[in-house]
């Protein structure tokens, strides 16, 4: 029965990451069903298409809004209201800061502490 294990091994080479994973990768998949048990790729987030089957990867109201442009920001936030740098995502945003700044939370950018 070789093609059995051959066959066998080619799945797990391609379900299995190793350790059952708990959780999206936030930098690289988006939580369908925001408790962590599917994941898809960020780049099929608003691409029109039903990728997670309850089309939470297709929110209307976040697709194609940039958060961190003048026109679209919410409550007339410029900026996502985020210290430093605005990235805006398929859906929402994030804010980041420049060299030599860590974010703390989610808005703020503080000096990093030389040691
Ligand atoms: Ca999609």
């Amino acid at each position: 029965m070789q093609w059995l294990n051959y066959e066998l091994m080619l799945y797990l080479m391609l379900f299995s990451t190793g350790d059952p994973k708990i959780g999206c990768n936030n930098t690289t998949e988006f939580d369908c069903g925001g408790d962590g048990k599917m994941c898809i790729p960020l780049d099929r987030v608003c691409n029109g298409k039903n990728d997670c089957g309850n089309w939470a990867d297709e929110p209307k109201k976040y697709c194609g809004v940039n958060e961190c442009s003048a026109e679209d920001a919410p409550g007339g936030v410029i900026g996502g209201g985020c210290d430093q740098q605005c990235i805006d995502l398929p859906i929402g945003y994030k804010c980041a800061c420049k060299d030599g700044y860590e974010l703390v939370g989610n808005k703020t950018c503080r000096g990093r502490k030389l040691s």
